[in-house]
């Protein structure tokens, strides 16, 4: 007798070849037009699906998880972070979450230094400048100056995967390398990179010309750069987060741009998604885009084939490569 193949519910669309593979192993309800899943889809899917697959834009609460049927017993989430679930809940209901860790950094870590670049020499400024009204009247010695990133430094929050494939890249521009971390890198590591290690956030703030937000997102991190410790910045430095929105208090740091008490800011996300803080928008030194740092088709493919390892590894009766515990938050 065939064993029953378990029901996979996929909350948005992925790219063809991850939904065609996952079609072929298990019982799959996918959501082919991509609509907007709220809370009421996600309970109706905790009740039913045998493993959920959500992504960042769903969030997994208790009050989701507390309407949790029995034949609930994995969620697969397709991304690195898993602040959008209540991992600690879905533990203690006896249902494993795993994440897709690794397939995402080199991407997201382009964009990272996108963003540096675009900040210290305002691409998105001077793009806008090309067709516009104000049409382009020629070169001038002293119009559209940004500021050169070579031998300048960059402090890294979180010097985890993405952290140190942000400092592989940013050494190679020349940047000088220091980071904040709960523990020092290996010595191996710091070595490679040459990096400085700071125990103190506030201090290595202090003395850095770029920021860059590297830390997942979590209670503890939660407004780590809050208007006291962007404060401690200096007026010229630029932040870049290509991490998660809540890591800084969006508020403070769009009322410190609006005074030129900073010199930029490159967001990739947001407090509040899919909004963004209209004082941003209107900002000429923030550069924003719409959570595009893992947004590459190999990407996508990687984090789908990794979910799909996480699944098919937990059914055939296995622990999943890529289980998230609570304690690991
Ligand atoms: C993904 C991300 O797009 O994986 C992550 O943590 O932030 C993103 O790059 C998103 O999470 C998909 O759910």
């Amino acid at each position: 007798m065939t064993k029953r193949k378990p029901l996979v519910i996929v909350t948005r669309k992925l790219p063809d070849v991850v939904e065609t593979r996952m079609r072929e192993l298990f019982n799959t309800r996918l959501n082919l037009d991509d609509h907007p899943v709220g809370h009421a889809d996600l309970v109706e899917a905790v009740k039913t699906a045998d493993v959920l697959v959500p992504t960042v834009t769903d969030r997994i609460d208790k009050a989701v998880l507390s309407q949790a049927g029995p034949q609930l017993k994995l969620i697969a989430n397709f991304g690195t972070g898993v602040d959008n679930i209540d991992v600690e809940t879905a533990n203690m209901r006896g249902i494993i979450v795993t994440n897709t860790p690794g397939v995402l950094t080199e991407d997201t870590a382009d964009m990272t230094m996108a963003l540096i670049l675009a900040v210290a020499r305002r691409l998105t400024e001077g793009a806008a400048v090309i067709g516009s009204d104000t049409a382009w009247t020629g070169w001038s010695p002293t119009w559209m100056l940004g500021h050169r990133i070579y031998g300048k430094r960059l402090g890294i929050v979180g010097m985890g995967r993405i952290g140190s494939a942000v400092a592989r890249r940013a050494k190679a521009f020349g940047l000088q390398i220091h980071y904040h971390n709960r523990r020092p890198v290996s010595a191996r590591l710091e070595e490679e990179l040459e990096a400085t290690y700071w125990e103190s956030l506030d201090q290595m703030l202090a003395r850095m010309d770029v920021i860059s937000v590297n830390c997942p997102h979590t209670p503890g991190t939660y407004h780590l750069l809050n208007a006291r410790r962007l404060r401690l910045m200096k007026p010229s430095a630029i932040i870049v987060n290509t991490s998660r929105g809540e890591v800084i208090d969006e508020n403070a740091l769009a009322r410190m741009l609006e005074a030129g008490e900073l010199g930029g800011a490159g967001l990739d996300v947001f407090e509040h998604e899919p909004a963004v803080n209209p004082r941003l928008i209107k900002n000429p030194r923030a550069v924003l885009l719409p959570h595009m740092g893992s947004a590459t088709i190999e990407g996508r493919v990687d984090m789908g084939e990794k979910v799909i390892i996480n699944i098919k590894t937990f059914i055939d009766g296995h622990t999943p490569p890529d289980r998230v515990l609570p304690n690991m938050i």
